[in-house]
């Protein structure tokens, strides 16, 4: 919600109004003869993807080609588009949402009609390696359901060292992106984590409208040479993977789940989607959710039964259902990223060992100061963790020993074990042993 119009012209506003109902009927070619010369085509910078295409993946679209001059193996590319669409709850409710798209590999002409009331909740989620070069292209296709809205957005790399604030996505600070127009964040990844993205612009209204992403990055320990052998004896082996460089193989585990702790005020978002004020300070949430969606649906492998509003675009295609083996070691990567409140996660016959907490490794300094003494490993288990919106923790379950069967992660904030009027649902998932 804009409080203060931005200097253009009526001619202007009239014109993106006609654009994006025209958009809203499918009809984004017509754009370009609306708009006329204010179109704007996305602009994708990722080393190595240049219009001399490979034959692979033709035209400039975010994924480099190996033949190409510039193709840097440790380049990562990826495109989003910022908009808006429908998501739809577990009890059948569709809901209306702004958000984040994945177009990356869409060739940039296309992006603009493919983006357009196709978010998805949560956000696409973005896996990192430690050491590699991110080049995040972020396309605002505008919303297409309310085009009396002239917002930007942005992506805020939650917890990341920027070492500018260029890309901190912070518009008080740096830039955001108008609709129509396209900008490449860029990251050097330089320290492994859990991490969250989200839009930043008038946050509390773009958050509680579903931009929120999962964002982790994996560790340069995976990929050392089979056998590396460590000051402290400690050997690594190749297939091993660890939660941070913690030298001590503290940190292993055998697969990884992220978990986000989310919920949704519906009555805010009808207000979004009815152009109706937006009611702030009575903000209060009625869907609790696990990768945007209430139990039972956080345990569907598929996508949920798309919402009809957007022409069942399958907007939610995270589950949350967590599955190992016995003995194997299950790293859990929860972020909250919920506006309205703290919620508790529990687990009920299983110990969760909390080996991090904001993207940090839970571990005293080096004694000396110079290593290779490593400093005191502070993790500690519990049966529950509490984490306010912003936060994140990792969080190790060991299975050894554990019998088979099924487990459950759910909030101890009771009354959000509901989807809204329907009891027996919202923020719970399953963890299963076989
Ligand atoms: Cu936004």
């Amino acid at each position: 919600m804009k409080h203060n119009k931005p200097n253009t012209g009526e001619a202007t506003m009239d014109t993106r109004r006609i654009a994006n109902r025209l958009a809203a009927f499918g009809l984004a070619s017509s754009l370009a003869l609306v708009t006329g010369t204010a179109l704007a085509i996305p602009f994708i910078q990722c080393p190595g993807d240049d219009l001399k295409s490979d034959g692979v993946t033709p035209g400039h679209d975010a994924v480099p080609e190996p033949t190409s001059p510039n193709y840097d193996p440790s380049v990562k590319c990826m495109h989003l588009i910022a908009g808006d669409g429908y998501v739809r709850m577990a009890d059948g409710r569709e809901v209306y949402i702004f958000g984040f798209g994945d177009v990356t590999g869409v060739d940039e002409d296309k992006v603009m009609s493919q983006g357009m009331l196709h978010a998805t909740f949560p956000a696409p989620r973005i896996v990192l390696e430690e050491g590699q070069k991110f080049y995040l292209t972020l396309t605002n296709v505008g919303m297409v359901m309310r085009p009396d809205l002239f917002d930007p957005h942005t992506v805020h790399f939650h917890g990341f060292p920027n070492a500018s604030t260029i890309f901190d996505g912070v518009p008080d600070n740096s830039i955001s992106i108008n609709m129509g127009s396209s900008l490449t964040y860029f990251y050097n990844i330089v320290e492994p984590g859990t991490y969250m993205y989200h839009c930043h612009v008038e946050a509390a209204e773009h958050m509680q409208m579903g931009m929120l992403g999962n964002l982790y990055v994996h560790a340069a320990q995976d990929r050392l040479p089979d056998g590396t052998t460590f000051a402290n004896g400690f050997v690594h082996h190749t297939g091993n993977h660890y939660a941070y460089d913690d030298q001590d193989g503290s940190t292993r585990y055998d697969v990884e789940y992220p978990i986000q702790i989310g919920s949704f005020d519906v009555e805010f978002h009808d207000a979004d989607e009815n152009v109706q004020p937006l009611p702030f300070a009575d903000m209060k949430d009625d869907y609790g959710m696990l990768n945007g969606r209430g139990y039972p649906d956080t345990v569907d492998p598929n996508p949920v039964t798309p919402p009809t509003k957007n022409g069942n675009f399958p907007s939610q295609v995270e589950d949350s259902r967590i599955v190992a083996k016995q003995g194997q070691r299950i790293l859990l990567r929860i972020s909250n990223l919920n506006v309205t409140r703290f919620y508790t996660l529990r687990t009920l016959g299983l110990d969760m060992e909390v080996i991090g907490q904001g993207a940090r490794q839970l571990r005293g300094p080096d004694p000396d100061g110079n290593g290779p003494l490593l400093g005191k490993n502070v993790y500690y288990k519990t049966n529950s963790v509490t984490l306010g919106g912003g936060e994140a923790i990792d969080v190790i379950i060991d299975t050894t020993g554990v019998p088979p069967g099924k487990y459950f992660l759910y909030t101890t904030n009771l009354h959000y074990l509901s989807n809204n009027q329907e009891d027996y649902g919202g923020m719970m998932t399953e963890i299963i042993i076989n």
